[in-house]
């Protein structure tokens, strides 16, 4: 079995201190947070950008500025910046991280309700206009599916060519307007995807930690943070996405699973080893 890839989603665009006084805004409290999450194992920061009152944006140059302080205390981790910005963000202000060039991005594979009145809106149209800029930067793309039918939407985009293989998922599971949290629908997404692809599992709140041991004896790789779950145990916040990384990092290691390092993480994704 490869060895694992834990990603950190540390920041988010929706969760607020108030949920966790530990949830970044400002670019050191991101390099903080992203440097609890490396020393802790996560070989990969999934990147939201926020200005210092909390509120999400996809500017570039704050992606810059965020994208240097991390480099500055994780030289080699692979930063992942969102394309999916926060609800009602056009595609092109989504996009704008991709500017920057980095390894890989989020590619959003489906609309859906994000709750309330809230609806995360990605329609094909967008989903081609993302991964076609994907492929002509040279950008992998993370798929993240919500749902089972945006696996089939990613499947039938690389059958015309707007996704490359070898395709990596992310099944986000347990968002109110997406799939549940079940290991019945964990099993159902993942023999969803073709062989030679891999994929995460990001599971929303109390799912977390059940669903990353499920992808740890799978095979898969596993996703953590305070964009999904800000609590280490039931009731208990936890003080850093660090310590987030360190439980699954422990289970891992329980289950007989090595966690994978960023090179060997880029080597398993089929990125370029720097
Ligand atoms: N904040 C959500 C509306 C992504 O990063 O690509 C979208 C999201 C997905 O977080
Ligand atoms: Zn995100």
């Amino acid at each position: 079995m490869e060895k694992l890839i834990i990603t950190a989603a540390i920041c988010g665009a929706e969760v607020l201190k108030e949920h966790n006084p530990a949830v970044p805004y400002t670019v050191a409290e991101c390099a903080r947070e992203a440097k609890s999450a490396y020393d802790a194992g996560a070989s990969m920061i999934h990147l939201h950008v926020r200005y210092d009152d909390g509120t999400p944006t996809q500017d570039k140059e704050r992606f810059r500025e965020v994208i240097a302080a991390i480099r500055e205390v994780c030289p080699d981790v692979i930063i992942q910046p969102s394309t999916g910005g926060a609800v009602g963000m056009t595609d092109d202000e989504r996009l704008q991280p991709t500017e920057l060039l980095p390894e890989m991005a989020t590619l959003d594979c489906g609309t859906l309700n994000f709750g309330g009145d809230e609806v995360f809106t990605n329609t094909e149209n967008t989903i081609i206009y993302f991964g076609k800029r994907m492929i002509e930067l040279g950008i992998k793309p993370e798929l993240e599916c919500f749902d089972k039918g945006m696996i089939d939407m990613a499947l039938r985009l690389h059958g015309r060519g707007y996704i490359a293989a070898p395709m990596h998922f992310d099944f986000v599971m347990g968002v109110n307007g997406g799939i549940g949290g079940s290991l019945r629908d964990f099993v159902f997404l993942r023999e969803s995807i073709p062989a030679g692809s891999t994929y995460t599992v990001a599971g929303i709140g109390r799912h977390e930690f059940p669903l990353a041991a499920a992808a740890i004896v799978d095979g898969g790789h596993v996703r953590v943070g305070f964009e999904d779950n800000v609590y280490l145990s039931r009731g208990v916040l936890a003080r850093s996405n660090g310590e987030l990384v360190e439980k699954v990092g422990r289970l891992a290691r329980e289950l007989g699973r090595e966690v994978a390092s960023p090179d060997e993480a880029r080597r398993i994704l089929g990125l370029h080893v720097k």
